[in-house]
């Protein structure tokens, strides 16, 4: 007879793109732990290390049982010193020390209040908080002044720092849907966002319109938003211009991973009950909730680039860069992939033609939760 315990071994694959990662997460011990340094980090404005520790978390998501013990990651890519010590705390002691302690700074609490304003960044709460500023009593008795988006933030704080639900989503999409038919007819919308990756909850709804006929989605945006004011559906909106006519840079190469398209963060006034299914009953006589709305505007000649783009999870877009810059020799964005090496645009009609392009294994967006 033997001692010796069989451990398995897990094989991953190093890019979130090449791998399925459902929302079926057999780590969120561990998970949960990572994502929380990583949030740290980003607000901190160290996103080399929040990078870090989402792959690693990643990675843990894509593994098909428990990590029981540290013997059993022998092999796995991404995981750093610093993930594997916070990984082998929470298999040995039930929870990091690291984490607990970082769940416990002032800076910490603050941080996540103040950017859980809509309208407020990092560097802005940093600012803030070094101001003396650690709450929203604090910060109202301040006299800061707000801009729109922060005001707004801050009257529907509790709505939008509540999740949405898939019914609230789907109830939204009726909405939009019927403004983009009415002011123009044959527009079409795509529910993207963590909501079509099959998450049952989000932080905002995320809707792609389009129309069949290049060309004719050109002010649609304006015409849209105003359908939605002039039915009392929008509480704030903001609609930042599409730039990339006007760029000298070309469509794959944008400044940052912002991409260029006609884009509305808006704030929804969803009266309850408009949702499918729901039995909440009403909350102090409050007839409507906020709901944060992302609406953007794509040519049907880009139309699959942004889909993908648009679907997430922000770290597999990440990865599927990454992907195409270091092992294709491609630029990869939400408007269209350039081959480097055949100095020329790719052109695709879904997002299966672009994993192709890639080299890649087409993964549904179910399995792009990583
Ligand atoms: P959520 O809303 O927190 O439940 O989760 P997601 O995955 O819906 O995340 P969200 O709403 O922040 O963004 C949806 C996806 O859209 C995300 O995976 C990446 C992409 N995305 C967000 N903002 C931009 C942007 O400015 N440009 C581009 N190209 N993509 C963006
Ligand atoms: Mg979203």
């Amino acid at each position: 007879q033997t001692n010796d315990v069989e451990v398995a071994l897990f094989s991953v694959p190093s890019y979130a793109c090449q791998r399925r990662t459902t929302l079926d997460n057999h780590n969120t011990n561990l998970t949960d732990a990572l994502s929380l340094l990583a949030e740290n980090a980003e607000l901190s404005d160290e996103d080399g290390r929040g990078v870090a520790f989402r792959r690693a978390a990643a990675v843990l998501k894509a593994l098909p049982a428990q990590v029981t013990s540290m013997s059993q990651l022998r092999g796995l890519p991404c995981l750093g010193e610093h993930s594997l010590r916070v990984i082998k705390d929470v298999l040995e002691n039930g929870e990091s020390s690291e984490v607990e302690s970082t769940k416990q700074s002032e800076r910490f609490k603050a941080l996540k209040i103040l950017t859980g304003i809509f309208g407020v960044g990092a560097k802005t709460a940093d600012r803030w908080i070094r101001e003396g500023i650690y709450n929203l009593q604090q910060l109202r008795d301040s006299g800061h002044a707000l801009n729109q988006a922060q005001k707004a933030g801050l009257e529907h704080y509790n709505d939008l720092n509540q999740p949405v639900t898939k019914a609230e989503a789907n109830a939204i999409g009726e909405i939009v849907q019927k403004a983009v038919i009415s002011v123009l007819p044959g527009s079409q919308i795509a529910l993207t966002g963590g909501f079509r990756r099959g998450k049952l909850t989000g932080h905002d709804v995320d809707f792609l319109i389009t129309h069949p006929e290049e060309g004719r989605e050109v002010g649609l945006m304006s015409k849209v938003v105003s359908w939605l004011e002039s039915q009392g559906f929008l509480l704030y909106q903001k609609t930042t211009r599409n730039s990339y006519l006007e760029s000298k840079d070309g469509p794959a190469r944008p400044a940052s991973n912002m991409d260029r398209f006609e884009r509305c963060f808006s704030i929804f006034k969803l009266t309850k009950g408009e949702e499918q299914g729901t039995t909440q009953p009403e909350k102090n006589g409050v007839l409507w909730r906020a709901v944060r709305v992302d609406l953007v505007v794509s040519p049907i000649s880009q139309f699959a680039f942004a889909v993908l783009g648009w679907t997430g999870s922000k770290l597999f877009e990440r990865e599927l860069r990454r992907w195409a810059g270091h092992e294709k020799d491609m630029s990869l964005s939400s408007h269209a992939v350039f081959d480097n090496k055949q100095n020329r645009y790719l052109r695709a009609t879904s997002e299966e033609e672009i994993f192709a392009y890639l080299g890649l294994e087409y993964i549904p967006p179910s399995e792009r939760n990583a």
